[in-house]
């Protein structure tokens, strides 16, 4: 087991990895990572995720370009598949069949497959329909799996504005199904004059407020 010290260095080395979009550091770093002790959780977010933030930074600082961003993701998600089997949630927590995916108009995928990650992990039936997912396959895929909930991704204020739409869209496909949203440029405010019936900020409370409209819809 590393020192709390050890430990740092290691999620700033993943971190690093990721600005630095180095695709073999990243998930040698990921291994040496779970070797060592540290909570794949917190690699994830601590590291990997931390690392898309600075470069989110260093994007709106204009040093860093589309491509640059592209081969950062690539970096952040060779670090994924190596702690995605590792994280364990909550056991405790309600499961039931969740449709996730991003809003029609937006290809950023990286916080959603956190989310799935976190779901995955505490045992719910996933429907993953990808990113840029027209609203109305949303409403055939709640058609075909009668899902507890959906989930709705969107990165962009531009995108995020198509959320109301599909949200009535599924309402009228089923009455209570829980909606819930996602997504830097959301907040708790405006998922609600929305509609929706849930909002979280990260991928752990995401799964949390899934659980709590569970227990409602049941
Ligand atoms: C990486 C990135 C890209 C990558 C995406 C790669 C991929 N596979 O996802 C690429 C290079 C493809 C890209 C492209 C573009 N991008 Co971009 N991108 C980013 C960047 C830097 C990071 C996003 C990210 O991955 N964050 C890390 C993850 C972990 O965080 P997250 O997504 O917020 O997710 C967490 C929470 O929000 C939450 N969450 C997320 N989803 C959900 C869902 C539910 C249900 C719940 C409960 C929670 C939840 O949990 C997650 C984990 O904790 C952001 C800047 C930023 N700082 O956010 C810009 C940003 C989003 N991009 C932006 C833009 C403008 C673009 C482009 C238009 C650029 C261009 N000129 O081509 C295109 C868009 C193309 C399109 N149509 O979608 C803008 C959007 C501005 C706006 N309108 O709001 C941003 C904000 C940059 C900026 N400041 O200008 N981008």
């Amino acid at each position: 087991m590393a020192s709390e010290d050890e430990k740092q260095t290691l999620l700033n080395q993943i971190h690093d990895a990721v600005v630095e979009y180095d695709e073999e550091k990243s998930p040698e770093l990921c291994q040496k990572a779970l070797a060592v002790g540290l909570d794949p959780y917190s690699a994830i977010m601590d590291g990997l995720a931390a690392g898309m933030d600075t470069v989110g930074d260093l994007y709106e600082k204009k040093e860093y370009f589309v491509p640059e961003l592209l081969l950062c993701s690539d970096a952040m998600y060779a670090g994924l598949e190596v702690l995605r089997p590792h994280v364990k949630a909550d056991e405790h927590q309600a499961a039931g069949k969740i449709i996730m995916g991003v809003v029609e108009g937006d290809i950023h995928d990286i916080g959603k497959t956190l989310v799935k990650t976190m779901f995955e992990a505490a045992g719910w039936e996933i429907f993953d329909l990808g990113k840029d997912v027209k609203l109305e396959r949303f409403v055939e895929e709640l058609r075909r799996t009668g899902a507890d909930v959906v989930a709705l991704s969107a990165l962009m204020t531009t995108s995020m504005m198509a959320m109301p739409k599909v949200i009535q869209m599924l309402r009228d496909e089923k009455a209570d199904v829980g909606i819930l949203v996602g997504g830097a440029p959301l907040t708790a405010d405006i998922a609600r004059q929305y509609g929706a019936d849930g909002y979280a900020e990260d991928a752990v409370s995401a799964v949390a407020a899934a659980g709590r409209l569970v227990q409602k819809v049941a």
